[in-house]
């Protein structure tokens, strides 16, 4: 397990947190084999219209969108302050669907490459996994075995980050040799053993025992994939995903368990297009369906991509705040006592008192 930084009397960071760029525009990117459901996860979080077709690598450039982030504090304030329009804005999650991986993209093969450039790109991952058995949806190895795949991209990701490793140290070495009377300091010397040893082992640098200075070591000679905080999504079957049970679940819960831990959530871009669908229907549809789709209890939030949307913007480790304009068009309601939050500074940073 790796040692957390609160051990040394810290605040443990969370996601992207730790080995993380300070930057505007953070986003997460869409990553797996090819055909396991990226393109339609994407369209489904962003209500976009990317080609999600039955073959390989039917994604070859990467599409940027965003998508709103669920918030119900958020709609709360806005039923009660009814904001002029143009003011109502929520949180939003910059999302990269990417083409997909296979076995030697590392190396070059499929669109390996380029592929891995524009992971390198994103802040974080959502590592699509297909676990619903469908044989008329192809698979680029030919059998749904969900945690084959999750071996085939960790190792290509780590083998990708081994090079990188390498090609900094080589760079760095190359330096000293040039100014002579300079050396590797000791700390970089442990730093990029470790992070060898692990990446040799196929083991995602994230999961490393780094001292702080060393964690400021790797972000300042290296850009790594593995260093990117990770949500595992597992693609079910709209059958499986509501009975809550799926053959392959124990198995890729273990693995990642062994795997350094990580978010793992269940969902079904067939259930959630059903949803969409229902949804644009209007309200009446949209409860017939949930209701239908939940006999026994409807959950606070029906659709998994609500959910996973929430876990991506945390774990890029970005925080809510609200504010609200002075004057509202229409005040039904006094303003409850602040603090006021928002999501948007330039645009309202009024608080009213
Ligand atoms: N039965 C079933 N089919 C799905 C599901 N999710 C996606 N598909 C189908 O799988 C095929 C591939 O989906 P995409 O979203 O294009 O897959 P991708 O991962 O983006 O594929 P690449 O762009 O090639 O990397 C499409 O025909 C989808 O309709 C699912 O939950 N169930
Ligand atoms: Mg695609």
């Amino acid at each position: 397990m790796p040692k957390k930084a609160k051990d040394a009397g810290e605040e443990e960071p969370i996601g992207a947190g730790r080995f993380g760029r300070c930057r505007g525009n953070l986003k997460m990117g869409l990553v797996g084999l090819p055909n396991v459901g990226k393109s339609t996860t994407f369209n489904l979080f962003c209500d976009q219209q990317v080609a999600a077709e039955n073959f390989p690598f039917c994604t070859i450039e990467p599409t940027d969108a965003r998508c709103e982030v669920f918030d119900e504090r958020f709609r709360w304030l806005c039923d009660l302050w009814k904001p002029p329009a143009g003011h109502e804005i929520p949180p939003y999650l910059h999302v990269t669907d990417i083409a997909g991986l296979i076995r030697g993209a590392s190396e070059g093969d499929g669109l390996g490459n380029e592929f891995l450039s524009t992971i390198i790109g994103c802040d974080g991952i959502f590592h699509v996994v297909r676990a619903f058995d469908d044989e008329s949806v192809i698979h680029v190895d030919d059998s749904v075995d969900p945690v084959r795949d999750l071996e085939t991209i960790q190792s290509e990701l780590c083998a990708k980050d081994l090079t990188f490793v390498k090609a900094a140290e080589a760079r760095e070495k190359e330096l000293v040799k040039r100014d002579r009377g300079s050396k590797l300091s000791p700390v970089f010397m442990e730093t990029f053993k470790k992070m060898t040893e692990m990446l040799e082992q196929n083991k995602p640098v994230r999961d490393g025992d780094f001292t702080s200075e060393e964690v400021e070591m790797i972000k300042m000679k290296t850009q790594l994939i593995t260093t990117k905080p990770i949500i595992y999504i597992i693609n079910l079957s709209k059958k499986d995903f509501l009975r809550k049970k799926n053959k392959h679940l124990p198995k890729i819960k273990a693995w990642i368990e062994e795997h350094g831990g990580g978010l793992f959530m269940p969902y079904s871009c067939e259930w959630e297009q059903e949803y969409m669908d229902a949804k644009k229907s209007g309200a009446e549809a949209l409860e017939a369906f949930v209701k239908e789709s939940y006999p026994e209890k409807v959950p606070p939030i029906p659709s998994a991509l609500q959910r996973i949307i929430k876990q991506g913007y945390k774990q890029l480790g970005l925080i809510y705040f609200f504010t609200a304009v002075r004057t509202p068009l229409t005040a039904p309601a006094p303003a409850p006592a602040g603090p006021w939050l928002c999501h948007c500074p330039p645009l309202c940073s009024d608080v009213p008192s």
